[in-house]
């Protein structure tokens, strides 16, 4: 009788090796950051999953740049992903939503590789239990950047080489694209073998969908258009499949990821109280902009593509509309008062 056995499923890392195998341009540097990236996403897990036993609640009563309380979680999370990104001389510096300027590891040309990340996005939800996530995205250095420094951080996210999130929910999951002709994929965690596991091959977003996300909170914040978008997916009409449901974690990982499954629309728009936006364009817009273009979705600030957009700060905010292609035009119709 042969026994079941474990299905050897497909682990991250031999993923990112096939398409590195794949992919002849490609080096060992890149997959080998990759996977820094991965194991990376593994230290922050444990520690998340023991946040209710390890004591790891709570603020530190210590403010980062942003001027927000930064939980215990935020802090070891930063730590863990600079700790790791610093090893194996990849990554040439990194940007954190924790720090104010960027790390500098070293100027080796062999570090071809800058790193943006926000380490703990949804830190207001982690003392109570909701789920919240890491998002990162990955630059090439420029050819001629002798000394990295912040320019090689002020690229549009169309430039991005690759990008991802880890999402800590009901179970921990990595999504990562290295660009649309390589599509979006979805690795579940299994802590038995400590491994994350290809769960979501090629993941694509629908061309319509039939939820929105927004914090209703701010409507008296909204431009006009704004609140003529909300309000037409709120009206009935059966035909048009209207109206949507609502959908609001408050974390945007969750947001994102479930918009990103089951198609509809995330908005975060500029408003009379954030009129650049709240959310930040390098560390969580671009990349979630960057997979969601991948899985042929879109992602715009409600009048330009957001991949477009060049930054001029490191810390700079955005409005950030995602979601399914048919209703990010939606938005921006009425954004855009053509409707
Ligand atoms: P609000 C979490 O603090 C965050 O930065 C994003 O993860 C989330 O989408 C947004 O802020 C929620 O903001 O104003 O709705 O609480």
């Amino acid at each position: 009788m042969i026994s079941d056995g474990v299905r050897t499923g497909m682990t991250l890392e031999t993923f990112i090796m096939e398409g590195m195998l794949g992919s002849p341009a490609a080096t060992g540097v890149f997959t080998s950051l990759l996977n820094q990236i991965g194991y990376a996403a593994k230290l922050v897990t444990s520690k998340v999953r023991r946040a209710g036993l390890a004591n790891v609640l709570g603020a530190t009563e210590q403010v980062n740049v942003q001027g927000e309380r930064v939980m215990k979680l935020d802090e070891e999370a930063n730590d863990t992903l600079l700790g790791t990104l610093r090893r194996r001389g990849h990554c040439a510096a990194v940007a954190s939503e924790e720090l104010e300027h960027i790390e500098h590891f070293t100027d080796d040309a062999r570090a071809r590789y800058v790193v943006l990340f926000d380490p703990l996005d949804g830190s207001s939800n982690i003392d109570v239990n909701i789920s919240i996530g890491t998002i990162f995205g990955v630059l090439r250095r420029d050819e001629d950047s002798l000394q990295v420094g912040e320019k090689d951080f002020l690229k549009p996210g169309k430039e991005l080489a690759a990008a991802g999130y880890v999402i800590y929910g009901s179970s921990t999951m990595l999504v990562l694209s290295t660009g649309r002709e390589k599509g979006v994929h979805g690795f579940t965690y299994d802590p038995t073998v400590g491994e994350f596991l290809l769960s979501h091959e090629n993941i694509r977003i629908p061309e319509k969908g039939s939820t929105y996300s927004i914090n209703e909170g701010n409507f008296g914040r909204w431009t006009d258009g704004v609140k003529r978008w909300n309000a037409h997916l709120k009206a009935e009409d059966k035909a048009d499949g209207r109206p949507y449901g609502m959908r609001y974690v408050g974390t945007l990982v969750a947001d994102a990821h479930r918009t990103l499954l089951r198609g509809g629309v995330f908005a975060y728009p500029a408003d009379t109280k954030s009129p650049e936006g709240k959310l930040r364009l390098l560390y969580e817009a671009n990349p979630f902009a960057f997979l969601f273009e991948a899985a042929g979705g879109s992602a715009t600030d409600g009048q330009r593509r957001i991949l477009d957009v060049v930054p001029t700060k490191l810390h700079q905010r955005t409005g950030l509309v995602l979601g399914s292609k048919r209703d990010v035009e939606l938005f921006e119709e009425f954004a855009q008062g053509k409707r």
